[in-house]
């Protein structure tokens, strides 16, 4: 019994040849304006579709009537049909290829299609642009053909089957079928139609393929009938003077082929890709740096279907953002999308739809890419086809966008003979682009590709890649794993990065988190009885699943900006990071920002052309002095946006105002357990079981908490084993979260409590041995200084100070530190230290698996609306919530979480970085807090 869609010779039946994409119209004008809806020759088949599913497909039913509709372009399971399934690596079925499993569930669509008198005369054919993952084409109940490659497309001609009028068309979409063992991709698994359908009317003697060729100089057509070249004001252009696309600059001409009654317009933009001797990346010869990020196709309620506008809307995000590049991860994208990309400007790493991860986990216990092993599928013969035809595919539909700069022949899936053969087909048949494949690093980068690219290396790998032998260009394909919190670290990859010139960027892995949306709470893996899945790794994303930012948003923006500065000597220097583009496009503003308040300010227009330093005089003002900081920020506009900022501690000296100092009126009196501090209108209580401050003066409510553990983020996911006693795992960690607080001695004396002891997790050494010196002033003010030593051999700390916790009603507060979004030692370059207002509810970020947000780094003064007041010479970390640390751990969807009845606030020597290391290379080590000898103050007033 040989299934169709388990056959390796059925990879299709009767799907026409591929080709590039376009839209043939009916007329010049049309054709130059590009809105397919308006050429006389197309007819869009979105909308409300009959629809019959089926959980195995012999169940189905023929001559039953339809009962039910589902709109196209959509996912099945997005409406109800199906459990979503997360899975990354696994297989979500046993790895058997070509076979996959007998009980195949099949979704039936079925709708109309009204052929005119006119098309009557013409050939009519039908194209999908995406469906998942095996289609059967039926009109008037004859079958026309089959085909698989989800994000492919696949185009029928109907002309033979149709009839004036009326027609039944039937679309029969298997969930599974030998392709899907080539789309084992890091994702959702959805089904369906899930891009547009659309009918094409042609010429009975249509031109079939359009190839243009353009370079740096020219645009060449060599096919059939007449072709114009126009220019972008939309006048015929003979290019004597061509003017050249790159991504900041992407000026496109359109060529309009004529042949027949039919118009087709293609975007062409003029460039050249080469490689220098140094291994840079030349767009046009000139050296660029790939400022990129991953997209998938994802929607929190449609699944894999994006609109045009949603994808228009994305792209223009990204820019915003600072990014030139894209890969497409890890399949091709829409048409409208790489459309999209030329015409805003980007530089698309175009991948195939080739991934079988799932090849790394077929053996329990082994996980990794024994391709000397014939049982990989890249290194079958008989698998050769399926290969090969996913890169023609792509490369003829895609081949005359000047945004596609790199053909990747696909991600995750090992390296053989059809990878070879790839690369030699695509190497034939265009020869402009430079071809891209990660996994070839797993046999030694063969010949085979032109650019040599990693993920996720550390710094100093990414390094001895830059300082190799090999003068191919590097390229990190994925790197700065966007998870939850984060990332952080990106400056540092930027700083590498510029400067060696062989590091040609890389793309951040990735655009937006994945996540399926049910009453506004995000789901994930898991949540859906799965056979495998794996957990929240798809909510990956640099934005939210709505596409709003976060702080690794912003620090990625910061990394990827055009302009770096800094202080020499006293003076600005400006750096102009565009390829292409003079800054003097730009109004550069600044303004002198002293405790918070802006003392001078100006604008100024500067002259500094791509790749080249200037130092900029700045006429302002600097006050004598200072009591919390002097800075001078930086902001490069255009129009309404802001493309890049910075900010300068100007170094000016502070003076804080005199702290009162004595302690005349104070009374210190022990009872039982407390010592209560009395003074002129305030009691503050101590408690000495605890050796902690229980109460100041009614601003608190409940007793302090000396502690380290934070709610762990997905960049910590591996290193909280060692800190917390996690998963019922009572061996790893030196269990923080189960935290121990000795008190040796608690000796009062004068105006001050001395309190001794250690910080042990259960079942572990103490960690941490101490001293903390409480000081009480006349004014209610209090100091606390903490010091002590870490045990040599304990993992680095989460972060360490104080909690306090407030009544609910002390929400509001204002500091002076780094904000206003949450900013960590590693992910602050986006964020200005200044004066800022907030409140303990506007902290909370929602991360779909809550975990630890809303540090302010470089703080030097916290200011609760209640009076409460902290404040130190030496900056300080400080975190506002209205969720404890606990809550934070335990919750794993957003919809956990139920408020505290009190605001915690922190009051740190330090937190950690935050790092990437869900994915990428473990924290930096300068990010850790791993320091041994502790030392730190902080003053407690109050109002
Ligand atoms: C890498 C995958 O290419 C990507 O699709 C995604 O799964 C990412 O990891 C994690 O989110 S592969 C990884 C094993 C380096």
């Amino acid at each position: 019994m040989m299934r169709e869609y388990e056959n390796l010779s059925t990879l299709h039946t009767n799907r026409e040849p591929a080709r590039t994409h376009y839209i043939p119209y009916d007329s010049f004008e049309k054709a130059v304006a590009g809105n397919p809806a308006d050429s006389a020759y197309y007819q869009l088949l979105n909308g409300v579709w009959d629809f019959a599913y089926y959980a195995r497909d012999i169940d189905e039913n023929e001559s039953a009537p339809f009962t039910e509709s589902i709109p196209v372009p959509s996912c099945w399971q997005c409406y109800g049909y199906e459990d979503p399934n997360y899975t990354n690596v696994n297989y979500p079925y046993p790895v058997d290829p070509p076979f996959v499993p007998d009980d195949n569930p099949m979704g039936v669509y079925h709708r109309n299609i009204t052929i005119s008198e006119s098309w009557a005369q013409r050939r009519t054919y039908i194209v999908f642009e995406g469906v998942s993952s095996h289609l059967s084409v039926f009109v008037n109940g004859t079958k026309v053909g089959t085909s698989m490659g989800s994000h492919l497309p696949a185009e029928f001609e109907l002309t033979p089957y149709l009839h004036q009028g009326e027609n039944d068309l039937t679309v029969k979409v298997r969930k599974w079928c030998l392709g899907s063992y080539l789309e084992d991709q890091d994702f959702f698994r959805f089904n369906g139609i899930f891009r547009d359908v659309y009918l094409l009317s042609r010429d009975q003697d249509r031109l079939w393929d359009i190839e243009i060729n353009a370079d740096d100089k020219n645009i060449v057509y060599t096919g059939e009938g007449t072709c114009t070249i126009l220019n972008q004001n939309g006048t015929e252009d003979d290019l004597s003077s061509p003017i050249l696309w790159n991504a900041e600059k992407p000026y496109l001409y359109t060529a309009i082929i004529h042949h027949g009654s039919e118009f087709i317009a293609q975007k062409i933009g003029l460039r050249k890709i080469s490689v220098s001797p140094l291994g840079e990346l030349l767009i046009n010869g000139v050296a660029v740096k790939l400022k990129g990020v991953n997209h998938h196709d994802t929607h929190p309620e449609h699944g894999y279907y994006e609109t045009n506008d949603e994808l228009l809307q994305e792209l223009k995000l990204m820019k915003s953002l600072n990014m030139n590049c894209i890969r497409t991860s890890h399949y091709p994208p829409t048409p409208y999308f790489l459309e999209m990309c030329d015409q805003l400007g980007f530089y698309v790493v175009d991948e195939t739809d080739i991934e079988t991860h799932g090849f790394c986990t077929r053996f329990p216990g082994y996980v990794g890419y024994d391709t000397e092993n014939m049982d990989w599928i890249c290194r079958r013969p008989e698998w050769q086809n399926a290969y090969v035809e996913r890169a023609v595919r792509m490369v003829e539909r895609d081949k005359n966008h000047p945004c596609v700069i790199f053909w990747s022949l696909g991600n995750e899936s090992g390296y053989g003979e059809n990878f070879a053969a790839m690369s030699q087909w695509i190497h034939n048949r265009d020869n402009s682009r430079l071809v891209h494949y990660e996994s070839a690093n797993t046999v030694g980068n063969p010949d085979t590709v032109d650019v040599v690219s990693y993920m996720y290396p550390d710094l100093s790998r990414t390094d001895g890649f830059a300082q190799s032998d090999d003068m191919r260009p590097v390229f990190l394909c994925e790197y700065s794993h966007a998870m939850g919190n984060g990332p952080g670290d990106l400056m540092d990859y930027w700083r590498l990065i510029y400067s060696r010139p062989k590091l040609i960027g890389g793309c951040i892995w990735e655009w937006a988190d994945h996540t399926v949306l049910r009453n506004g709470v995000g789901l994930y893996g898991g949540d859906f009885n799965e056979m495998t899945h794996d957990g929240n790794f798809c909510c990956d994303g640099l934005v939210f699943h709505d596409r709003s930012f976060k702080a690794g948003t912003l620090e990625a923006k910061h990394a990827y900006q055009p302009m770096w500065s800094k202080m020499e000597n006293g003076q600005l220097k400006i750096q102009n990071c565009y390829d292409f583009t003079n800054l003097n496009e730009f109004t550069l503003f600044w303004e002198i920002e002293t405790d918070g308040k802006i003392t001078d300010s100006g604008s100024l227009i500067v002259d500094i052309p791509p790749h080249t330093a200037k130092t900029v005089a700045l006429d302002y003002q600097l006050p004598e002095q200072c009591a919390l900081g002097c800075f001078l920020n930086l902001r490069l506009v255009k129009g309404e946006t802001e493309f890049a900022s910075d900010q300068h501690d100007l170094e000016i000296r502070r003076v804080s105002s005199p702290l009162c100092d004595s302690s005349n009126t104070l009374t210190l009196t022990q009872e039982a357990e407390y010592i209560l501090i009395h003074g002129n209108g305030f009691t503050h209580k101590f408690n000495t079981h605890y050796g902690l401050l229980e109460d100041v003066n009614g601003l608190t409510c409940g007793m302090t908490q000396l502690s380290v553990w934070r709610a762990p983020t997905d960049n910590d996911r591996r290193i909280k084993s060692q800190w917390g006693y996690l998963n019922n795992d009572n061996q790893s960690g030196e269990n923080f979260n189960r935290l121990f607080n000795k008190v040796y001695d608690c000796k009062l004396e004068g105006n001050s409590i001395t309190v001794t002891g250690s910080l042990a997790g259960v079942s572990r050494l103490p960690f941490f041995r101490y001293t903390c010196v409480y000081r009480f002033f006349d004014d209610g003010s209090i100091d606390v200084n903490l010091s002590g030593t870490v045990r040599e051999n304990c993992i680095w700390l989460p972060r360490l100070g104080f909690e306090f916790k407030l009544p609910k009603s002390a929400q509001h507060f204002s500091y002076f530190g780094m904000g206003p979004g949450e900013t960590y030692c590693d992910m602050h370059h986006y964020a200005n230290t200044g004066m800022y207002q907030s409140s303990a509810e506007v902290e909370y970020v929602p991360y779909i698996v809550p975990q630890e947000h809303g540090n302010h780094y470089d703080t030097r003064l916290l200011k609760m609306d209640n009076g409460l007041t902290f404040a130190s010479d030496t900056p300080f970390e400080i975190n506002v919530s209205e969720y404890t640390s606990e809550m934070l751990t335990e919750a794993m969807h957003t919809n956990e979480l139920v408020k505290a009845d009190y605001i915690t606030v922190r009051i740190d020597y330090k937190v950690s970085g935050i790092g990437s290391a869900s994915c990428g290379p473990e924290l930096i080590e300068t990010y850790r807090f791993s320091e041994k000898e502790i030392q730190y103050g902080f003053r407690i007033s109050i109002d």
